[in-house]
């Protein structure tokens, strides 16, 4: 039996139960649970303030958690971080009022800035020899330039909407940051099984986002050709028409791709194409 510590609400959870939820494991969501036994596997999920999980990793209260890279950082706990998720996508960026002049990271010096990670920032400033003034508070990080309490601030950015509508330009970015998977560092063999099974799951689910199934029929002498646009796993599946001159071939697309791949495919000829959504790359 493993636990897994996930967060217990905010922007990490819905994404964490569904990568269980899609790794074949029943996880009775019930808000109020501090504890959640799978039905199915030999699992059990701890919700937690996502601040809590690298301390509850480390000392063995969880066995591995799902929490962000900065608070794994923030914390300073010793863990094994043991898969990047590819979700909660962000960025740990100093930003500073609008209207102020910026040429380079001297201007924090002798300033104050406002920030909920004054760990990874003082050891930035001490790596860069800043002598910088750090205000650390819980939460409206981005309200402190406007109110005087500080001349800049140092926060989590996504889209960058926070740091405009409060008068705010990004300077420097710090650390790039998503969800991970984290272990503790002296899992059981047998633990340690459980634990590379649920990752190779996770590798197939994350592995097939973003990508489609493409069936696409192919004159046989255009099959070269055809090649050379779409990319293959290994060799691609061809198969025989009923028509011998035709083939049908099929591969695995990046959604992005689908209009100009599909564009390419009908100028050497090809015709029929056929685009599905994938659900897991099992490799
Ligand atoms: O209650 P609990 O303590 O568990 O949750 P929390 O409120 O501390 O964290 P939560 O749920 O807000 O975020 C959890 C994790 O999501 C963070 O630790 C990051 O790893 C990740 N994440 C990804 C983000 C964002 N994107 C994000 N945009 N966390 C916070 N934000 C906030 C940011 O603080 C700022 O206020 O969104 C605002 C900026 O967003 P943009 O899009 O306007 O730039
Ligand atoms: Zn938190």
């Amino acid at each position: 039996m493993i636990r897994i510590a996930l967060q217990a609400k905010g922007r990490l959870n819905e994404e964490s139960l569904a990568l269980l939820r899609e790794s074949g494991i029943k996880i009775e969501e019930s808000k109020r649970k501090l504890l959640s036994k799978s039905g199915n596997s030999p699992i059990e999920v701890l919700y937690l303030r996502d601040d809590d999980i690298p301390h509850a990793v480390c000392n063995g209260i969880a066995d591995i958690g799902i929490v962000g890279m900065n608070e794994v950082a923030e914390r300073g706990f010793d863990v094994d971080t043991l898969y990047n998720l590819g979700f909660g996508k962000c960025r740990l960026s100093l930003a500073i009022p609008q209207n102020e002049k910026y040429d380079n990271l001297d201007y924090f010096n002798g300033k104050k800035v406002a920030t909920s990670y004054p760990n990874i920032l003082s050891e930035f400033f001490k790596a860069k020899g800043i002598q910088c003034q750090i205000e650390q508070i819980a939460g409206s990080v981005e309200i402190a330039p406007s109110i005087g309490m500080t001349d800049a601030i140092f926060d989590i950015v996504s889209s960058g909407g926070t740091l405009v509508s409060n008068g705010l330009v990004e300077v420097e970015k710090i650390m790039d940051s998503q969800a991970v998977l984290i272990g503790n560092k002296s899992l059981s063999q047998e633990k340690m099984a459980i634990v590379s099974k649920l990752i190779f799951r996770f590798e197939s689910i994350i592995r097939s986002r973003g990508k489609k199934y493409i069936l696409v029929n192919i004159p046989n002498d255009k099959i070269e050709a055809a090649l050379q646009i779409l990319p293959c796993m290994k060799s691609p599946t061809l198969l025989p028409l009923a028509d011998k001159n035709w083939s049908a071939m099929h591969t695995v697309i990046d959604e992005d791709e689908i209009w100009e791949k599909s564009e390419q495919l009908k100028s050497i000829g090809a015709e029929d194409i056929l685009i599905l959504s994938m659900e897991k790359m099992i490799l």
